[in-house]
């Protein structure tokens, strides 16, 4: 069967070679996270893709000296945000979207299957009836094989889930935001244990992307050092990770995939900040409405995951 949304995007890469997109990585220590800031040179249009708010869940408090970088950034290059894209609703660290919204503009975009993630943490959290489960929280939600515009640079969407059941890849201009799917060839791929994820699925989603033009270049949501390895990276191609990824390169079968991944899930432990993360970013980023005396406040579920 064809693909025509990978057909589509794949002649997007080839034209795009001649005008790249201008991509500025921030790494965030604490959470390992990668956001990015992608803008058209000619035009000075601009999206911030999975920014990260900081948050002390010891003493419940969050911080932005991770978001001001990406102001400061934005500011001296004097680049105007259309988009504050999220690849998924992360469970590791709480997106920085509404403050970078407030700062900058820009609408808040990510996959419409999050309705199926507001679902499932909706109730988990006993979120009220304030609590839309339509997506509505979110300025816009991308369908797979959607195309815009960042200025003069082409964008796909591409619906990869897995992970979550909701996750997105960007192909923008020659270059794509993986998300959590792959990350370094050498560290292999992401989880698919979290509530919706799939290890089937999540093979089937970094096979769909590894089917762009070898030299596509590709960007990682996270980086976890490997063994052996003291330096973060996050850029890697297609031809790359086809060769050396060492959960999903060429030759490896889906059965021996889902194996391995849901071996490997068993053994790894919940993410220090999914808590938080996931009550905030379900509502693209909104910390739930004060209660009476005016304070806002994260639940725990106590043996419910
Ligand atoms: N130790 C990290 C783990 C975060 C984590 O589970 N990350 C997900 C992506 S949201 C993943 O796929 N991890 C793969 C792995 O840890 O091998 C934390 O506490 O934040
Ligand atoms: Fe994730």
């Amino acid at each position: 069967m064809t693909d025509s949304t990978i057909a589509h995007a794949s002649a997007q890469v080839i034209a795009a070679r001649a005008k790249p997109a201008a991509i500025k990585a921030f790494f965030d220590d604490a959470t390992n996270t990668v956001s990015y800031v992608v803008h058209d040179p000619a035009t000075k249009r601009a999206a911030i893709i999975d920014s990260v708010l900081d948050f002390d869940p010891a003493a419940g408090r969050t911080g932005f000296a991770s978001a001001d970088k990406i102001v400061a950034f934005v500011k001296e290059h004097d680049l105007g945000i259309d988009w504050l894209l999220e690849t998924h609703a992360h469970a590791d660290h709480l997106s920085a979207a509404p403050y970078l919204q407030e700062k900058l503009g820009g609408k808040i975009a990510i996959g419409e299957h999050i309705v199926t993630v507001q679902n499932s943490f909706g109730k988990l959290f006993n979120a009220g009836s304030d609590f839309q489960r339509d997506g509505s929280d979110f300025d816009h939600l991308w369908k797979d094989g959607d195309r815009f515009q960042i200025g003069e640079i082409e964008v796909t969407v591409l619906h990869v889930p897995g992970h979550t059941p909701a996750d997105n890849a960007y192909v923008i201009g020659d270059a794509v935001f993986v998300g959590d799917t792959m990350f370094m060839p050498d560290y292999g791929t992401a989880r698919a244990d979290f509530p919706g994820g799939d290890a089937r699925q999540l093979f089937q989603s970094l096979r769909r992307i590894l089917k762009l033009p070898p030299e596509t270049r590709l960007f990682m949501c996270h980086d976890y050092l490997p063994e052996g390895r003291d330096n973060y990276i996050w850029e890697t191609t297609v031809a790359d990770e086809r060769a050396h990824n060492v959960h999903a390169h060429d030759g490896v079968t889906e059965d021996e995939f889902v194996a391995m991944r849901e071996a490997r899930d068993i053994a790894l432990a919940m993410p220090r900040l999914i808590m938080p993360s996931i009550q905030v970013n379900m509502r693209a980023g909104h910390m739930p409405a004060p209660e009476e005396n005016g304070i806002r406040y994260l639940k725990i579920p106590v043996n419910a995951v």
